[in-house]
């Protein structure tokens, strides 16, 4: 499908852009609307998708004062703090909690009439360092750990009732490892898997409207989902408050494949709760699940180009026409970063190797990929 999209320039007169090459390349003059007005008349993402879930973005409190603020508010109707809820960043002392950054997206949300998912309460990874240690440097208690944990989820939830929807609870606790069942984390060693079901009562006791979820990644694997699975029905008999799943989807050009995807969403619905895709990507690099520096000359091609397009054009249209197709299970997609101008996979897993994993360009123009998602 050739699409239109009606965009207004800064003097308000509104410019038709016909067909795809203009938003592909960066030599059309940049029209976009770029003010904070939600009453635009570009059809973003929430608009071709309104029918279907929320469409929400992972988001810097700086890229909110960018030209990418135009942008978001154009395409999305969803927010995720990509860090500033995390344990580190806003509660980096015992006693002393930093709020603005995570403030600061709330407000954003609040005056475009944005959803917010917090995001997270308890994960392994950008801990504080405080959290596991007592006055003289010594790891401390289950007992003082999971209390830290207590007043952790109590006091981040209390404040943000009313403005956050759904927070991610618990994070990547399912180990990677086919013979684990739990990530040997800091908090399973200390507490056990017992941190998970208190974790998820904690979180309800303080915001019992919120909509609570486990998140976790490589969902695609079968073994890593059965594991995952496993553990939602455990904590599901024994009454805890866990009431959605995140499906990450950190995913690339190489995988999944539909199949792998259609019984990836089968699976899920047997626990007969909501999902939501929680950190989509889509790399334009075979998949590897392991940091490493660049090693081989092909590592160093890190050029967009026809033919990663095209795979990445297939890859983006497959998922979502599975997206559509589970809709009635579906009640969020996010993207996990805003444009390729900037996404945690230029580190991951090939260390300042450049990817061009989203729907935007780094001149926030819609790519190939983003036709392939609307066009249904
Ligand atoms: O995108 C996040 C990046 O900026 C942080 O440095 C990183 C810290 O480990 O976390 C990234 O986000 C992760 C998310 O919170 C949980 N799932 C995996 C995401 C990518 O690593």
């Amino acid at each position: 499908m050739k699409y239109k999209i009606v965009t207004r320039s800064r003097v308000g007169l509104p410019v038709l852009i016909l067909g795809i090459g203009c938003f592909i390349g960066s030599s059309c003059s940049n029209t976009r609307q770029q003010s904070s007005d939600t009453n635009t008349s570009v059809k973003g993402l929430k608009y071709y998708y309104r029918d279907y879930f929320t469409m929400g973005v992972a988001v810097s409190p700086w890229a909110l004062k960018t030209d990418e603020a135009g942008l978001i508010v154009d395409q999305f109707n969803g927010l995720t703090p990509e860090n500033a809820m995390k344990m580190g960043p806003i509660h980096p002392m015992e006693n002393q909690y930093y709020w603005k950054d995570a403030d600061s997206i709330i407000a954003f949300a609040k005056r475009h009439n944005m959803k917010v998912r917090g995001h997270a309460l308890v994960w392994h990874q950008q801990t504080p360092d405080w959290l596991f240690k007592d006055a003289e440097g010594k790891q401390v208690s289950k007992e003082v750990l999971l209390q830290r944990i207590k007043d952790h989820i109590t006091t981040v939830v209390q404040r943000y009732k009313g403005s956050i929807y759904a927070w991610d609870v618990v994070n990547e606790a399912i180990s990677d490892d086919p013979k684990e069942v739990y990530r040997q984390s800091k908090f399973y060693q200390i507490c056990g898997d017992e941190f998970i079901t208190k974790a998820f009562e904690w979180a309800h006791a303080a915001d019992p409207d919120a909509v609570l979820f486990y998140n976790d990644y490589n969902e695609i694997n079968p073994v890593k989902r059965a594991k995952i699975i496993a553990m939602i029905k455990q904590l599901q008999s024994a009454g805890v408050p866990i009431h959605a799943v995140g499906l990450q989807a950190h995913w690339a050009i190489n995988e999944p494949t539909e199949a792998q995807l259609d019984q990836t969403f089968k699976d899920f619905i047997e626990l007969k709760l909501p999902l939501q895709i929680t950190e989509l990507d889509i790399s334009v690099y075979s998949k590897e699940h392991n940091a490493r520096d660049k090693k081989v000359p092909a590592d160093a091609d890190t050029a967009y180009t026809t033919e990663k397009e095209d795979l990445q054009t297939k890859q983006y249209g497959m998922c979502f026409k599975l997206f559509r197709k589970y809709k009635d299970h579906l009640t969020g997609v996010t993207f996990w970063n805003i444009s390729d101008r900037h996404s945690w996979l230029d580190d991951f897993p090939v260390r300042n190797r450049k990817d061009h994993p989203l729907l935007f360009n780094r001149n926030l123009r819609p790519k190939k990929p983003y036709t392939a998602v609307i066009d249904f």
